[in-house]
């Protein structure tokens, strides 16, 4: 008699806060973007060199990520087409992002996280459309974290149910987001790596210097944005994500910040508020906003 395997239990190996300013890959050069920089934003750039190598010692087979740059205004919408290619281009800076991008989806994971929103209460509704074309926050998340795009991924949108209620419910939707998106990994028997594409304080310049990637002329836009990110920064650091979260409405609110969005929450209810101290990979300016790298990988010190 043959013995049934039992599929070995899925989790989260991994979660991360990684931004996605498209300045970020501008800098990088690589061959998928058009423009060509200089230089620029390197604090930020040596942080991802930094989670790129722990990420190396970790085994996950998919990527699942929430951006702020894919707002749906009825519920999260969540890509579900096998493969998506094409060209993106950033509205705002179409001179430093002209990406030609191909993304492999893990489209049983995509229905799984619907099928477990949908069990929860929430609203969602999967992107079928081939010709989709996928906002740059999760393109420059995805290929900071990983250049050579070896995993697939599964991305999410932000629902801005903070603007027709408040903060404090899209905060409250996007942990109940996470408890689904875990428990849809468990399901499925992924071990998954998580992606809060997102920057902190976000007050940026509202004009461009002529030379983007002249570092003397890039800080962070005012000092009590400054002091909101390093008191977030060191609740990570220190393991205190139930306070962050619970800080979270204030924060969003005060610092005028992309977590609006919903996408740090998602993540630390996801990985169940992880009281161990995140690794902050680095910390910097892009047009004014400030933008931390931290990740959860289990290498912290
Ligand atoms: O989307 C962004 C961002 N979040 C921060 C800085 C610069 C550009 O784009
Ligand atoms: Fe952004």
């Amino acid at each position: 008699m043959s013995e049934a395997k039992a599929s070995p239990p899925g989790r989260i190996v991994a979660g991360a806060l990684a931004p996605h300013p498209p300045h970020l890959v501008y800098a990088e050069n690589p061959p998928q973007n058009e423009p060509v920089a200089e230089c620029g934003w390197e604090t930020l750039r040596w942080g991802y060199e930094r989670l790129r190598r722990d990420l190396d010692a970790l085994d996950y087979d998919v990527i699942v990520l929430l951006s702020p740059h894919w707002q749906t205004y009825i519920g999260t919408h969540i890509l579900a087409h096998p493969r998506f290619e094409s060209l993106s281009v950033d509205p705002i800076f179409p001179n430093l992002f002209r990406y030609h991008y191909q993304m492999d989806v893990d489209v049983e994971l995509a229905e799984a996280i619907h099928g477990e929103a949908a069990k929860a209460g929430l609203v969602t509704k999967l992107m079928r459309n081939k010709d989709f074309r996928v906002d740059y926050g999760t393109i420059v998340s995805c290929h900071m974290t990983d250049p050579q795009w070896r995993t697939p991924i599964v991305a999410l949108s932000s629902q801005r149910s903070h603007a027709y209620y408040s903060v404090e419910v899209m905060q409250q939707q996007s942990a109940a987001l996470g408890r689904a998106t875990r428990a849809a990994i468990e399901a499925t028997g992924r071990r998954a790596l998580l992606l809060s594409s997102n920057s902190l304080s976000h007050r940026h310049f509202v004009t461009e210097s002529a030379v983007p990637e002249d570092m003397s002329k890039e800080h962070i836009t005012n000092h009590n944005q400054y002091l909101w990110d390093m008191k977030v920064i060191q609740m990570m650091r220190e393991g205190r994500t139930r306070e962050l979260v619970d800080t979270m409405p204030e924060f969003t609110s005060q610092a005028i910040t992309e977590t609006d969005a919903g996408s740090l929450t998602w993540l630390m209810s996801a990985m169940d508020y992880p009281t161990t101290p995140g690794e902050l990979y680095g910390y910097g300016t892009v047009i004014g906003t400030g933008n931390a790298i931290v990740g959860w990988t289990g290498s912290e010190k």
